[in-house]
Formats: C-alpha cells, structure tokens, sequence
C-alpha cells in the first residue's frame, strides 16, 4: 500500500521553493494518506484478508469512523464528499455481501442534518460505534437462539465459514450438548478449513468432507446451519457457492435448513426489484493460470455466491429472533426501517437531480 504513495523528498530551508508538479505530489500524498485506512480496508476486502459478510460489515464502519476522525477539512461541504468518497470505495469492493451497503447506510445516515464539521464527524464515530457493538451482539443473540434448534445428539452440517452459524454450533456445544458436524471444504477458498480449526479448537468432533460429498453424507446429518451474506424480500438467501446445492440436498433427504442472519444483511433494495449481484471472482482462484492459458478453449467461470430459494429453508435466525423465510419483508421494515416510503423518499431525491 505505501509504495503506491509518492515519496516525499526531502526539504532544506534553501530549497523552500516547490514546483508546481511537486506541489501536485504532495497534495496527491496528503489526499492518499486521508484515504489511507480506507483503501487498506478496502484492499483487504476485496483480497479476502477481511471476508465473512459480518466481519466486512464491522470493517467498513471501522474504517469510515477512522476516516472521520482523521481527515482535515474547513468546511462541512468538503467533509461530506470526503465521507462519501470513502463510503463509495468501501461499498465497490465486495457486491454481494448486504451487510456492506447496509453498515455504510447506517453509518452515513445523519450526515446531511449536521450542522458543523464536528457535529458530522462526532455522528459518524457514535453511529459507527454502535452498529459494531451491536453487530458483535447480534452475533451473540443468534447463537443464543440458534444453539435452541439443535438437540443433544444432533450431527450438523455446515458450509464456508460463517461466524453467525458457527455462534449457534459452539453454543449448543458449550452448554453440554453432544453434537458432530460435518464441514465441508469450500472450494476455490477453502474458508473451510477457518471452520475446522474453530471447530477443533473448541473441542466439537468434526468430519470435513470435500463440498462434492454432501449428498453421500447427507443422511448422517440432522440439521444444516449456514450463514448469509445477503437475505432480499422474497426469503431467498445468498451465500458462498455451494449453499443452494447443499440446501436442495437437505430438502430432498427432509433434513432441515437453519440460516443464521444479521437484521442487515436483509436486503431493502429487493424491494423495488433490485437483484442481488452475485460477485464472480478471478479464474486464477480456480485454476492456476498457466494451465488455463494452455486450454485455449476452456473458460474457467467463478462465482463466488449464490442463490437458495425459500422453499428449501426452514428458518432464518435473527438476532430479532427467528422467522420463516416469508417473513423477510418485516425484518427490512422493521429493524432496517426501509419501507416503501423511504424508496418513495430516493426516487424524489434522484428526480429532482435529474431535473
Ligand atoms: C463468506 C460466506 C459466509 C457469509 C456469512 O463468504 O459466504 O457464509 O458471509 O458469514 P466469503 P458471517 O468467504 O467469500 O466472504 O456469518 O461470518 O457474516
């Protein structure tokens, strides 16, 4: 990240008259430096460093909230494009997960009734503040009511590593029930391996399995729990590849599907039609390049999500308690406070700024 910032050379009292190309260096460097935290929180987004829709979510408000503290403005105009210019490079990094524009929606929210500099700054910090403490709790919450639906006995299967179903998992164990799970692989990442280890270090028996094994395993197993990166209204939920063909097995084997989900990752957007975009990552993930570039006519495809329709789920666990997949409309109205008339609310904005 720091070699992409131009160096500074350095100064003596003699030399004090700067050219008008190093002038713009410098005030490149100072605009870089601002943005500093963020890209690097974007970088690490986008390379995975920082993956997993919650932890995403936490990040982005962290990173907005240093950028508010940070950055040296004279005027409340300039804050607001520096706050929105960061908003608009943390959102671009990852497009499927919810949680992202969701966090930075609620952490921008406000900014345009502030009055002073200081009045914006201290609201982005407070509200940034308080969606991660109660993102962590949320997580929290979910494992308390997730761990309810598993039974002493029981052999869950997950997939990926989501830290929501995993809350559930290590909770049911930690209050002395006897379980297994099966986790499988997670290919091209291997975000399964993260889940073993905590599932290991927790001391929870645990089989990993390679994702093409769900099937011949499925009726070993009682409950499948897995995450989400994006819940829209109709009750479809999105997450890593692989979830849908692990929730159309369980549906067929009669075994049942919990999702664990934050309020934010609803996504209000699908409200008005809006689909989820489902993010397709680099072949070389799947396939190293120098083989692919000696199969001319094969195209190596990688999506990194995708979509389990609500007829294979039979519970979605919220920190606001747990809802058949039908009921997503309420949790977008209700705990993300976006009903029809705040898109009503947009549209009139973007009117009057076409006009
Ligand atoms: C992670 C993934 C997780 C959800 C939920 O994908 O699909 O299941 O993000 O995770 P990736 P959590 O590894 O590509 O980010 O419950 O931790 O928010």
């Amino acid at each position: 990240m720091f070699s992409s910032v131009p160096a500074l050379s350095k100064t003596t009292a003699t030399d004090m008259i700067i050219p008008g190309d190093t002038l713009l260096c410098i005030s490149l460097y100072i605009e870089s430096m601002k943005l500093m935290f963020v890209t690097e929180t974007a970088e690490k987004i986008k390379s995975m460093e920082i993956r997993g829709a919650g932890r995403i979510a936490r990040a982005a408000a962290e990173a907005l909230s240093h950028h508010a503290s940070e950055i040296k403005v004279d005027n409340l105009a300039s804050f607001r494009r520096e706050m929105e210019s960061a908003a608009n490079v943390l959102v671009a990094t990852r497009p499927t997960a919810v949680s992202l524009p969701n966090a930075v929606h609620i952490v921008m929210s406000g900014l345009n009734q502030a009055e002073t500099i200081d009045e914006a700054k201290n609201g982005v910090v407070s509200r940034a503040e308080r969606f991660m403490h109660s993102s962590r709790n949320a997580v929290q919450q979910i494992a308390q009511f997730g761990s309810r639906h598993i039974r002493d006995g029981d052999t869950i299967l997950t997939h990926c590593n989501s830290e929501a179903a995993l809350g559930c998992i290590i909770e049911a164990h930690r209050t002395g029930k006897e379980i297994e799970v099966f986790a499988t692989e997670v290919r091209p990442r291997n975000q399964g391996l993260v889940t073993i280890r905590m599932l290991n270090n927790a001391g929870i028996k645990t089989n990993f399995i390679v994702d093409s094994a769900v099937r011949s395993f499925i009726h070993d197993v009682d409950l499948v729990i897995m995450g989400a990166d994006a819940v829209t209204v109709n009750g479809a939920v999105v997450n890593k590849i692989g979830t849908s063909q692990v929730a159309h097995t369980a549906a067929e084997a009669r075994v049942n599907v919990l999702i664990a989900a934050e309020t934010y990752k609803f996504a209000p957007r699908t409200i008005m039609g809006e689909l989820i975009q489902i993010e397709e990552r680099a072949g070389s993930e799947v396939l190293a390049d120098e083989i692919s570039q000696s199969l001319p006519y094969v195209t190596v495809r990688n999506p990194a999500f995708d979509v389990t329709p609500a007829e294979y789920i039979d519970l979605i666990v919220t920190e606001a308690g747990a809802i058949p997949p039908q009921m997503a409309y309420i949790i977008i109205r209700e705990y993300l406070g976006w009903g029809i008339e705040e898109f009503h609310k947009i549209f009139e904005i973007n009117s009057k700024h076409e006009e």
